[in-house]
């Protein structure tokens, strides 16, 4: 068979907290309306779930439940790599050499996610939290990934790994592909139920914040019921004076496939509570039919996919790790 000609594109979720409808507007369905037609790898990147506490009695299962998430969304493995970040050794090899030639303490200083996760002025910060974004350039470098399909959030995290894969082909040779991140027009940002000024994110305390794609529709229809809307009544798109009903009107449109247009039309003269309640049959509906593909996935079907991703994954990785270590003159 000859080489593929596709494009390729690598992605990952860390499995830390619950998976919510953010994480899959913003990169999941982002995968499975896209992944066919590119040479794609998908990764559960726990090695970045480790730079903040996690309970080891419960990980690997977090690991098996992002898998089976990717799998119950669409994504075929066999016509995706689906693996494990921990499973493929060159990723911290690749890390490692990339902090010591070239990244810059001055670079991961201007990381915003950073700076909002140590905000608290916690002095038990891992080193690894500040070191996230090279580890990510690495997982992203190693599969020679022209494109990087992410949430908004991440898309600094892609601009670092192009700029160090840049640093590095001009200190030594030329070993990577420069990958450009692909944010969507709309979906990119799903901000919180209960803050809609703020992302949703698993690691928010308050489980009002977000419809996780686990949650029991029934309690999911309570969350957007009681989500925070804004003064006025009126069903219109403007995210900054109505913050609140545009994160519900994307929602709504990415999940019933309808124009945002078209929704403000149909709710015309009528009430928030209508237009959410309407709403939260939609997500009921969508969590209905996405658990029943979910539960349908043993832990052992995913433990074979995961083992299978690693040997097709490793190749491609310890190839480039090669280049590069000999660009280094590391033999
Ligand atoms: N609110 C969001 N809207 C759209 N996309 C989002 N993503 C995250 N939140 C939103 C995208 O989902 C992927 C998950 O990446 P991650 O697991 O590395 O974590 P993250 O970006 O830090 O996401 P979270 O959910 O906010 O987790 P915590 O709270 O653990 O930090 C990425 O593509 C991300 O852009």
């Amino acid at each position: 068979m000859g080489k593929s000609t596709k494009k390729r594109i690598f992605s990952g979720i860390q499995p830390s907290g619950n998976l919510h409808i953010g994480n899959y507007l913003g990169a999941i369905k982002q995968w499975a309306d896209i992944y066919a037609d590119y040479d794609s790898v998908f990764c559960v990147v726990d090695y970045h779930a480790i730079t903040v506490p996690q309970d080891p009695k419960n990980l690997q299962k977090k690991v098996i439940e992002i898998a089976k998430i990717y799998l119950a969304s669409g994504i075929d493995p066999e016509k995706a790599i689906v693996f494990q970040q921990s499973h493929v050794r060159a990723h911290v090899e690749l890390c490692w050499l990339l902090n010591a030639v070239s990244a810059r303490i001055s670079d991961l200083q201007k990381m915003t996610q950073f700076k909002d996760k140590s905000s608290d002025g916690n002095i038990n910060i891992s080193a690894g939290l500040f070191d996230y974004p090279v580890l990510m350039a690495a997982d992203i470098l190693l599969y020679n990934t022209d494109v990087v399909p992410v949430g908004d959030d991440q898309l600094q995290h892609v601009e670092l790994a192009r700029d160090l894969a840049k640093r590095f082909n001009h200190d030594y040779t030329n070993v990577f592909k420069l990958p450009e991140a692909k944010i969507l027009k709309q979906g990119a940002r799903i901000m919180g139920l209960d803050n809609p000024e703020k992302k949703m994110s698993k690691s928010v305390k308050s489980e009002l914040n977000r419809i996780e794609l686990l949650d029991d529709p029934k309690v999911a229809m309570k969350k957007i019921m009681k989500a925070t809307t804004d003064l006025g009544s009126e069903i219109k798109f403007d995210i900054a004076a109505k913050p609140g009903i545009s994160n519900l009107l994307v929602i709504y449109s990415l999940l019933a496939g309808m124009e945002i247009k078209d929704l403000e039309k149909k709710y015309t003269g009528k009430l928030y509570g209508e237009f959410k309640k309407d709403l939260a049959e939609i997500v009921a509906e969508f969590l209905t039919d996405f658990q029943k593909k979910y539960n349908q996935i043993s832990d052992k079907a995913v433990l074979d996919i995961l083992a299978d991703g690693a040997c097709r994954a490793v190749p491609i990785a310890e190839a480039t790790l090669a280049r590069v270590k000999k660009a280094i003159g590391i033999s």
